[in-house]
């Protein structure tokens, strides 16, 4: 047995930012090392990503973890016991081979994320090092290009519109800590405009701004309006992302619109994104349509994917092969990378790898349901993935993740690299040059 082996593992629930219980996970080394990790949780979830072992019942509406805790405790902590925690490759194929089922069904994406992102956490402790370090090994790292929500919608936000994420990337930024701070200002003015309105209700689920909007194409002029009150420029520096999260209110190539009281088949959906992309500054586009649906997507990537990252989530959830099976199709041109998708950081970090073959965008991201583990920072950073979405500008389970990020860059100094607007697998113009701003 060496330092690095693991000699205890440890399981408790815990809350997340819904007030729902999930998992956390304490892995111990022989050494004396220590790592803990939460699962996060999902509410938009694609069909073929791993899934929570909830325990059904009446308690908290049946989303109790205690079997999958249990999991942790028992089958996890003996088939990990004396395994070498800096192995995470063998790690995660242990994990894998105890579950044996294709998306974590038996003993709980839940169970097994935690576990895996708390052995990952102990390795690094272990070497006395940052995650983001120990995961980086001789490779390079990069601070991530933030893509942040400003208007909540979809299943986050009770469907007050269809559309899920209205979000922000600040192109035009010179550093991470740049980037941060010209999000402060869109979305307080965001949400100075909406007061104004008298359409403000709060936030939703990741933090953004509840919308009380007449159609969903109104909360992206309203964005164009927040951009430019905060003194920047729609385009330059500051892009619209769009998560659409398709897959809520479309099956079978029709899209049912709510608040827009429409129903479009895949052409006019698609007609529909488009001229939106040609008439606001919008870089990135997720999950434009239903993961049922690979005809529309294939017609769109041909389309508009030179000069729009589309991104895949529910379409390609964390998994290497649905990855190669998009970029044979072009049928998008990035990934958004969810550990808990997967079930493993091994598994998340092969559907990176695979984007990163296919020359596609990466963007590691957290889930709606979050807690106070910061582990994607570092993933972010570590994995060298150049984007980060984490949810809003607000709630703490979202600003630890930003604020983990402006530490990393400090503790880089003028070894930092900000990834920006060149983290886009599409092209934009360049930023003009010069000495950066104050902000
Ligand atoms: C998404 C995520 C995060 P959820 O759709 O990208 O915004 O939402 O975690 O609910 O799937
Ligand atoms: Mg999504």
């Amino acid at each position: 047995m060496s330092a690095t082996s693991i000699t205890a593992i440890r399981a408790r629930r815990v809350w997340d930012s819904r007030g729902r219980p999930t998992v956390e996970a304490d892995v111990e080394l022989a050494g004396g090392a220590r790592g803990r990790a939460i699962a996060p949780a999902g509410a938009s979830r694609g069909t073929r990503e791993a899934v929570d072992l909830r325990d059904g019942g009446t308690r908290f509406g049946g989303a109790d973890v205690l079997s999958a805790c249990e999991h942790v405790r028992s089958t996890l902590a003996r088939a990990l016991s004396g395994r070498d925690a800096l192995d995470q490759a063998s790690i995660d194929a242990a994990i894998v081979a105890q579950d044996g089922t294709p998306n974590k069904a038996k003993l709980g994406g839940n169970a097994t994320v935690a576990v895996s992102m708390a052995v990952a956490h102990a390795a690094a402790a272990s070497r006395d090092m940052p995650l983001w370090k120990h995961l980086a090994g001789d490779g390079p790292v990069s601070l991530p290009l933030p893509e942040v929500q400003i208007f909540g919608g979809g299943a986050h936000a009770g469907r007050r519109v269809d559309v899920q994420d209205f979000m922000v990337m600040p192109v035009g930024a010179w550093t991470f800590g740049d980037a941060i701070s010209i999000v402060a200002e869109v979305y307080r003015a965001a949400g100075a405009l909406m007061q104004e309105a008298g359409t403000l209700a709060g936030v939703a689920d990741e933090g953004g701004w509840w919308p009380a909007f007449a159609s969903n194409e109104e909360a992206l002029a309203m964005l164009v309006r927040a951009i430019e009150r905060a003194g920047l420029r729609p385009g330059e520096d500051v892009a619209i992302s769009l998560d659409i999260a398709a897959s809520e209110f479309g099956r079978d190539g029709r899209y049912r619109l709510a608040l827009d009281g429409a129903e479009l088949d895949r052409d006019g959906m698609a007609a529909m994104l488009v001229d939106w992309i040609e008439r606001y500054p919008i870089a990135s586009i997720e999950d434009p349509f239903a993961e049922d649906d690979r005809v529309a997507w294939i017609r769109f990537g041909e389309a508009v994917g030179a000069r729009v990252q589309i991104v895949g989530d529910d379409y390609l959830t964390t998994d290497a092969a649905q990855v190669d099976r998009a970029a044979l199709d072009r049928a998008c041109n990035a990934v958004l990378v969810k550990p808990n998708q997967a079930g493993t950081l091994s598994e998340a970090r092969a559907a990176l790898d695979a984007g990163k073959r296919h020359r596609f965008g990466t963007i590691v991201s957290a889930r709606s349901g979050e807690t106070e583990d910061v582990t994607v920072a570092h993933l972010a950073v570590g994995w060298n993935a150049g984007q980060l979405k984490v949810g809003s500008f607000a709630r703490s389970e979202r600003m630890a993740k930003w604020n983990e990020v402006l530490r990393i860059e400090e503790s880089l100094g003028s070894g930092a690299v900000f990834a920006g607007a060149g983290a886009l697998p599409i092209r934009r113009p360049a930023r003009a040059s010069g000495k950066p701003p104050t902000r």
